[in-house]
């Protein structure tokens, strides 16, 4: 009975003023788990003042997420007079930098409700620990209280916990069967599931737009041992033109621009050809090309970069030598 025991706490203390913490750059699954339960402690405990706090800020699309939906976040919550710390989707204090020291200082009880592995350090001063790591989000942890006192998910909470699972699990891709049976639920009750996506589906920037065209009315199209490859250059937004390269269809691409004298270079494969060909992007090309070019290379496997001195066409051709070489080495 985590819920209860939460409670708990809280009565126990008789807290007037809750805090509910969100990690660094908060997520849309940190500060939308924040919001699901700020409304639930509503309604048990409607005297006590809950809120939600991001003291080392939000990211990109947690803005728009703001705009959209009736969440007040603090982005300077006074954490010392907090009589109770909740500490949402971050395994370690840490993650709050120079909070963490303020955050340890404080007498008040701590409880952390989270989905990643736990940090023993963070786990120690916490009184209760709500943890889950197999769950795909936090939202998922909370929806479950909702469940535990069988309270209803009003819409905007429950639009939320759709939007935080579906951010966490990068749209479904790496949700399990208990996220989907949470998302079926939120459906159920009432979820519009397209509309919700295509709400808040990240902006694209116009220049990236152009800039990930430009690179496929220029990508040089070859075939190695089978494998599609696209070679391309833009002057900005490599990183995202790569990656419409492979999207559309290409098996690995690379897109180089120059930047301040520099050339730089972004690399993407599918993990078809990454498990097929045994190319690890970022050991296998990556590095000695940032070498080749006097400069620095490397990443994952199916996604790197370089960035080094000299001229794009040389930079591309030395890349295209180098997958010659390690494709048909592993062929
Ligand atoms: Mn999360």
């Amino acid at each position: 009975m985590s819920f209860k025991e939460l409670t708990g706490i809280l009565e126990q203390r008789q807290a007037s003023f809750v805090l509910l913490l969100c990690h660094r750059s908060a997520d849309a699954d940190a500060i939308c788990s924040a919001y699901a339960l700020q409304g639930l402690l509503k309604r048990f405990l409607p005297n006590v003042v809950t809120e939600i706090g991001c003291p080392q800020g939000i990211n990109k699309p947690s803005k728009q997420l703001l705009d959209h939906m009736p969440i007040n976040v603090n982005l300077k919550p006074n954490i010392e007079s907090a009589e109770v710390i909740v500490l949402l989707d971050m395994n370690t204090i840490e993650q709050l930098d120079e909070v963490a020291e303020i955050i340890k200082k404080s007498p008040s009880p701590k409880i952390i409700i989270d989905h990643h592995a736990p940090s023993p350090e963070t786990m120690q001063i916490c009184k209760l620990c709500i943890i889950d790591e197999k769950a795909a989000a936090n939202c998922e942890l909370v929806y479950r209280l909702f469940v535990e006192t069988d309270v209803q998910p009003n819409l905007n909470e429950a639009k939320a916990l759709f939007i935080g699972i579906a951010f966490d699990t990068r749209h479904f891709a790496l949700a399990n069967s208990s996220t989907f049976q949470v998302i079926a639920k939120l459906v159920e009750e009432g979820i519009d599931a397209q509309e919700t996506l295509a709400q808040f589906a990240a902006p694209i920037d116009p220049s990236e737009r152009v800039a990930k065209l430009k690179a496929c009315k220029r990508a040089k199209i070859l075939k190695v041992e089978g494998w599609i490859i696209a070679l391309s250059h833009v002057s900005a937004y490599q990183a995202p033109a790569a990656k419409a390269l492979v999207d559309l269809g290409a098996h690995m691409a690379a897109v180089a621009g120059k930047k301040n004298g520099k050339v730089e270079l972004s690399l993407r494969s599918t993990r078809q050809f990454n498990e097929q060909t045994g190319v690890h992007l970022g050991v296998d090309i990556a590095t000695p090309l940032g070498e080749f070019l006097a400069g620095v290379g490397g990443g994952h496997a199916m996604a790197a970069g370089v960035s080094g001195k000299g001229e794009i066409e040389p930079a591309l051709k030395k890349c295209l030598e180098l997958l010659k070489q390690k494709i048909a080495k592993n062929a």
